[in-house]
């Protein structure tokens, strides 16, 4: 990779390394417009299994400013996939780079700005998270209705500010539970991790009108806004959060209550896709 698109130096522009990206991935796949872009969270490994066709699987590594897969469990590849008989591609993203792990927000948005450069004009993050509600077993997907940013950082750089009421499509919120009415919504807690919360925390989440707690997700949802994409956000609850749970929490039961819940978010997302 030249030093020219290098997202650690501050006077790279992050979107020329996105542009390079994209212009990498169109060559890599052969598809020259992406439609959609879908995020793997922990527990959605397989959940893009029945989108459509897999054209193309690229390692992330070899894509501009794109770092190594950091959990397990996680999918260190981007794949093109043609969704069902429709004729639009999906950049399925197989893994994120999370804020904890310390290499910067320009790598945490750049599948982001990555996505909308190849063309995307919608993008569905998901993630695992811990619910707040105890009716909220593990395995339960829930809609990401807004977020509270309690990372103390924004992928926004200098003087740019961009309005986030309806980050979270209301479109595409409806579109979701028009394929599975049952869907209930939440407002999603972004804490920096890699710790889960302690009780406490997991109280003022909860007083501060939190639903759900995780590590990710809402700096992608802001750089996905500033890139001019429509945001779906969806929660696999995998764990009660801390303190709610009566056991503490483990990575084991994350990626449990991810393979049981399979086949049912398979779907889910899916059908969503086809239609948005
Ligand atoms: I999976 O309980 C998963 N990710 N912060 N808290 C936070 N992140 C999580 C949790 C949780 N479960």
């Amino acid at each position: 990779m030249s030093d020219d698109l290098d997202l650690d130096d501050p006077t790279t522009d992050p979107f020329e390394v996105a542009r390079a990206a994209a212009a990498y991935l169109a060559q890599a796949t052969g598809v020259t417009q992406h439609d959609v872009a879908l995020v793997l969270g922990s527990g959605w490994g397989g959940a893009a299994d029945l989108l459509g066709e897999t054209v193309a699987e690229v390692a992330s590594t070899d894509v501009p400013g794109f770092s190594a897969a950091a959990v397990h469990g996680h999918v260190g590849t981007i794949r093109s996939v043609r969704i069902g008989e429709t004729g639009k591609h999906a950049m399925v993203l197989g893994s994120r780079t999370h804020l904890y792990e310390g290499k910067g927000v320009r790598r945490v948005v750049h599948g982001m700005r990555t996505a909308a450069a190849a063309g995307a004009s919608v993008v569905v993050l998901t993630n695992g998270c811990g619910g707040l509600n105890p009716a909220w077993g593990p395995g339960t997907p829930v809609l990401i209705s807004d977020h509270i940013n309690l990372t103390a950082t924004s992928p926004l750089e200098g003087a740019t500010f961009v309005d986030l009421t309806d980050l979270y499509s209301a479109r595409l919120r409806t579109l979701a539970r028009e394929v599975d009415a049952t869907l209930d919504e939440g407002v999603y807690v972004q804490f920096r991790g890699p710790h889960y919360e302690t009780p406490a925390e997991v109280r003022m989440a909860g007083r501060i009108g939190g639903d759900l707690v995780g590590m990710s997700t809402t700096l992608e949802a802001i750089a996905a806004r500033q890139a001019g994409m429509e945001v779906l956000g969806i929660s696999l609850v995998t764990n009660l959060a801390a303190g709610i749970s009566p056991v503490p929490l483990s990575h084991a039961e994350v990626l449990e209550a991810g393979q049981a819940a399979g086949p049912r978010i398979s779907a889910l997302l899916a059908d969503i896709i086809r239609r948005v």
